[in-house]
């Protein structure tokens, strides 16, 4: 029957609010949400809508084993080895607790390798589910304060993203393996007792996190899976409306809501809870059946192997996305009017491996020269094509930019515009170099064959047109 209920909300959503459907030929031609439909306005959100691309950090005890255990590789991800090893948490605490050491941590060095990435804000794990807390909490001793570091990691990233200009915004796992009153499940009083302990406990931490440290602009939550949180609708609110009462414009994703119905994300009337979609995880939306998502605020978070949050020793397990992979998840998520954050996993000792430096090397280096195509862009109602994809800048009139990544053997590209659009000029972004090209047709779109350089076909990453019209 929810399901029934869900569906009918969602066929209804989208064609009640999403008056762009078009059929054609039966088939749908959704147009994503325009520039910036979100329903927050404020300063705060415009400046997360149009930062565009973070950084995830993973860091917590699970990067001390990395993975291994006993000499064994688990495959799965490190973050989650305590349950692939089935080690109680009080074990788990005993055995890597008194190794958290990390000697190499140095949060300016990690503030300045994010600068070079070219990312405007930051996402830390304060706390995973194994429950240990990178800051020195008055509410569990289960914390660095308990390590041999002993120092508070989250003040030190604070201070040196935020010198450096990068917002912070913190991860917090609301499941807790750790916690006693955790419960995955209510099924008795004495499950209602304990959780209602564990909710006071948790209240306690936020509040913790939102006073001490003042310039975080947002709680990205997760752990928020199980039936004691997704049917806990009025709990999770309060949470959402108690950290906005400490800062009016902290930024929650939508993990932490749910409905009555334990719909996540979104309520049985497809209204967003939370002030963003946060579902995109190792994914992308797809503009044909997630219209009703991605029309309004949303991020896709990306690994660079396949599913490795925290920090793994042996990454021959998985496939390492290259640099082109992850511009292409970048251009292609802000041509959908989205936001991109690249997961970072450091080593227990505080270090990025090769192919992370390596990638902020290259991406960065790709946004020096590009960045004006992706920061402060968006959606530009105009729909992926076989070459590439299109952004643009709602501040920046009759202007687009046309992301190629597969350049055609015959050695142009093919542009459709909105008809009422003339096309006026054409230039290479990196160089201000113009380019040839021609109007083909006048009938539903404009088309234009764009001539391309021969070097163009030896390129080995994206490049950028800059297409003015009258
Ligand atoms: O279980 C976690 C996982 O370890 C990681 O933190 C990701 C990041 O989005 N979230 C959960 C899986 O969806």
């Amino acid at each position: 029957m929810k399901k029934i209920i869900l569906s009918l909300c969602v066929l209804f959503e989208l064609l009640v609010f999403n008056v762009n459907a078009q059929t054609q030929n039966n088939k749908i031609e959704l147009k994503y949400g325009s520039q910036y439909d979100g329903i927050r306005t404020d300063d705060d959100m415009n400046k997360w809508r149009t930062d565009r691309f973070g950084q995830f950090i993973h860091w917590g005890l699970y990067a001390v084993p990395g993975g291994v255990y006993e000499g064994k590789v688990y495959k799965g991800a490190a973050e989650w080895l305590a349950s692939a090893l089935k080690m109680s948490s009080k074990d788990w605490k005993n055995n890597f607790l008194p190794k958290f050491n990390p000697k190499n941590f140095d949060a300016k060095d990690w503030a300045k390798k994010a600068k070079a990435l070219g990312v405007k804000y930051m996402t830390i794990t304060t706390k995973h589910h194994e429950g240990f807390c990178l800051w020195p909490s008055e509410f569990t001793d289960y914390d660095v304060s308990s390590t041999p570091y002993k120092k508070d990691i989250i003040k030190q990233l604070v201070d040196a993203y935020n010198k450096e200009g990068i917002d912070v915004y913190f991860y917090y796992s609301i499941l807790d393996w750790y916690h006693p009153g955790w419960r995955y499940k209510i099924k008795s009083e004495e499950d209602k007792v304990a959780f209602d302990n564990f909710k006071k406990f948790t209240e306690n931490q936020l509040k913790e996190l939102a006073t001490n440290y003042p310039t975080v602009k947002g709680f990205w939550f997760d752990g928020t899976w199980d039936e004691s949180v997704k049917f806990n609708t009025g709990w999770t609110y309060e949470i959402e409306m108690m950290l906005k009462e400490i800062n009016p414009t902290i930024i929650v994703n939508s993990r932490l809501r749910a409905d009555d119905l334990g719909n996540r994300h979104r309520d049985a009337n497809g209204d967003l809870m939370g002030d963003y979609h946060s579902a995109y995880e190792r994914n992308l939306p797809n503009p044909h059946t997630d219209l009703h998502i991605i029309k309004g605020d949303w991020e896709c978070v990306m690994t660079v192997p396949e599913n490795q949050w925290g920090y793994h020793k042996d990454w021959s397990v998985s496939h390492v996305k290259s640099t082109n992979e992850i511009l292409e998840y970048l251009i292609h998520s802000v041509s959908m009017g989205g936001n991109f954050m690249l997961n970072f996993g450091p080593t227990g000792n505080g270090d990025f491996r090769s192919e992370e430096t390596d990638l902020i090397k290259n991406v960065g280096a790709w946004l020096k020269i590009n960045g004006e195509a992706i920061y402060n862009c968006g959606y530009a109602n105009l729909d992926k094509m076989d070459w590439g994809f299109y952004t643009s800048n709602p501040k920046i009139e009759n202007t687009y930019y046309l992301h190629v990544l597969n350049v055609p053997t015959e050695g142009a590209i093919y542009a459709k515009f909105p008809k009422k659009s003339n096309v006026k000029s054409i230039h290479y972004l990196e160089n201000g170099k113009a380019m040839q090209f021609k109007k083909l047709s006048q009938t539903k779109d404009l088309l234009f064959r764009i001539e391309l350089n021969k070097e163009d076909s030896n390129r080995k990453e994206p490049f950028v047109l800059v297409l003015k019209t009258e």
